[in-house]
């Protein structure tokens, strides 16, 4: 007959068989289990190995519960297995899901060394052809980021067709940046990859990991350095635009040796220079990239902490949203001084603002994350000439030279389905899209000659719309998988007025 003592003995030897913890165990440790469990694919450090980094920084807008759902189930098309419950039960999944979110100890270590060790060549460059290899116009390509499944699509802006999709790294994020002639496009993930894809040959070309969370990448004018934006570590990485080398790594602290997370850094190519919004500390930083291998870092101090930016089409003034969303500031470049206030608040995405010409006047238009509306601000004098009524809170706004009108969104806003199209000589909405009631659907990006306007219906069993830009007709339909951003070759280097630089 088995004692009660023996039979507790025997529940807590299967328990552990089964890493199924008795009521009465000590709570799970979630460093043990990660290790256990994770550690082979994520790296023992959470930093990432051939899968990405579990640091809350890197898991962007991912909620535990989903975390956790993932941690039970998988994630489909990708590597990373389901764990049953008898492997990890209800407690373990809890624990290693508020794991992941637990911030690292320490800032990591990933400095010129990590980031040289850390580049693949994928194909040599003496071997890449001279020429475009497949039929379609160049500069007429589109890179289409789809978040589904973690892949990039090539698409022909004439005939709009996928030439090529191929995997990316992990939740790539910020638009993806060419060289000035259009030939390579850069795309930057979360976790720091920087990868270097050729449109000649539709083949990646190399990758490099720049960063341990990275924000954005941005090219110099010339097409020779590439500059990163970290916020783990604090720094700056110089990268060579051809084989992606570490050309330098700026630490990012101000005078008192106070480190801060880079919020953003564009190229400003008629001032020769990358410029730095900072999250942390009351600087922009201005970096020339004219002399080889040397970065010298302007700072200019500012009256906030700046989050996003946005540039005059000169780019002699830079509009900058304060971190805690409540306004705005002009720095005059030249000056390296404020010059003006503006009245934005509702947290602006400065960086998807667009230029147009207004009665005569120069105006930018911005989305607001936090309030529904677009601010339109003239570029003279600095005042709001209007507030927009939109649908909903949005992220993107988007035009183009040929067009009249600038496409938005309600991405934060409950009706997550429609895209307003404002007229910019009336500054109202003329028109509302609804390209597929019910699934969210932002983010517009015209073809090179502005005809036509491409819209991501941003859901797993998602899909990029093509419209007739002046008559709002629909073209065609691609099936993607969360096609979150799309990238025109010739808008982007050319700098047109109505797209993100
Ligand atoms: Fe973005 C660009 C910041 C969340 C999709 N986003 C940018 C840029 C910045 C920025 C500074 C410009 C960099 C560039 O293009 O070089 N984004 C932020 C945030 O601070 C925020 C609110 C919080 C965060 O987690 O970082 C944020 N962004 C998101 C999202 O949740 C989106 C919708 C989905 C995703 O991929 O995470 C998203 N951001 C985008 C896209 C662009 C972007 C598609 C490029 C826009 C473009 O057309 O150029």
């Amino acid at each position: 007959m088995p004692t009660t003592r023996s039979v507790a003995l025997a529940a807590l030897a299967l328990s552990a068989a089964l890493h199924l913890p008795p009521a009465f165990a000590a709570p799970p440790d979630p460093a043990r289990l990660f290790t256990e469990h994770c550690a082979a694919c994520h790296g023992g450090d959470r930093l990432g190995a051939i899968g990405p980094a579990l640091l809350p920084e890197n898991l962007g807008r991912l909620k535990p519960a989903e975390a956790e759902s993932i941690i039970r189930h998988g994630r489909p098309a990708t590597q990373m297995p389901g764990f049953a419950a008898d492997v990890l039960d209800d407690a373990a999944v809890t624990a290693l899901a508020a794991y992941v979110f637990t911030p690292l100890p320490a800032m990591p270590v990933w400095g010129e060394a990590e980031i040289t060790a850390s580049r693949i060549l994928h194909r040599d460059p003496a071997t890449l052809p001279a020429a475009p290899q497949h039929g379609a116009d160049p500069l007429n390509l589109f890179t289409v980021v789809e978040a589904g499944d973690h892949h990039v699509s090539i698409v022909d802006g004439d005939r709009f067709t996928v030439l090529d999709r191929f995997p990316s790294r992990f939740a790539l994020h910020g638009g993806a940046k060419y060289s000035p002639d259009g030939r390579f496009v850069y795309l930057a993930s979360r976790d720091g990859w920087i990868a270097k894809y050729d449109l000649h040959s539709l083949a990646l070309v190399a990758e490099v990991r720049a960063g341990v969370n990275t924000r954005n990448v941005a090219v110099s004018a010339d097409g020779r350095v590439l500059m990163v934006g970290n916020t783990l570590p604090h720094t700056l990485v110089a990268l060579d635009a051809g084989d992606l080398n570490p050309l330098a790594v700026i630490p990012v602290a101000d005078a008192a040796g106070n480190g801060s997370r880079v919020s953003a850094v564009y190229a400003m190519p008629p001032r020769g220079a990358f410029v730095a919004a900072l999250k942390d500390i009351r600087e922009v930083w201005e970096i020339p990239w004219g002399e080889p291998g040397r970065f010298p870092v302007r700072r200019m101090e500012t009256a906030d902490h700046l989050d996003d930016f946005f540039f005059d089409p000169p780019y002699r003034h830079l509009m900058g949203a304060s971190r805690d969303g409540r306004r705005g500031i002009v720095v005059d470049m030249d000056a390296g001084a404020m010059v003006a206030e503006l009245d934005l608040p509702g947290m602006p995405h400065l960086g998807s603002g667009i230029s147009f010409s207004h009665e005569g006047r120069t105006v930018m238009a911005t989305p607001h994350l936090r309030e529904a509306v677009i601010s339109v601000i003239d570029t003279g004098t600095w005042t709001t000439l209007r507030r927009i009524a939109m649908p909903g809170p949005g992220f993107f706004l988007r035009g183009h030279e040929t067009t009249p009108y600038a496409w938005g969104d309600a991405y934060m806003g409950r009706e997550k389905d429609v895209i307003p199209v404002i007229d910019t000589r009336t500054l109202e909405i003329v028109r509302t899209l609804r390209p597929a009631p019910g699934k969210l659907t932002a983010h517009v990006e015209f073809t090179r000659d502005g005809r036509h306007a491409l819209v991501s219906v941003m859901e797993d069993e998602g899909a990029l719309v093509v419209y007739d830009a002046a008559t709002f007709a629909e073209v065609a339909r691609l099936p993607m998988r969360k096609p979150i951003g799309k990238y025109n070759v010739w808008n982007k280097i050319s700098y047109s007025s109505g797209t993100s630089h």
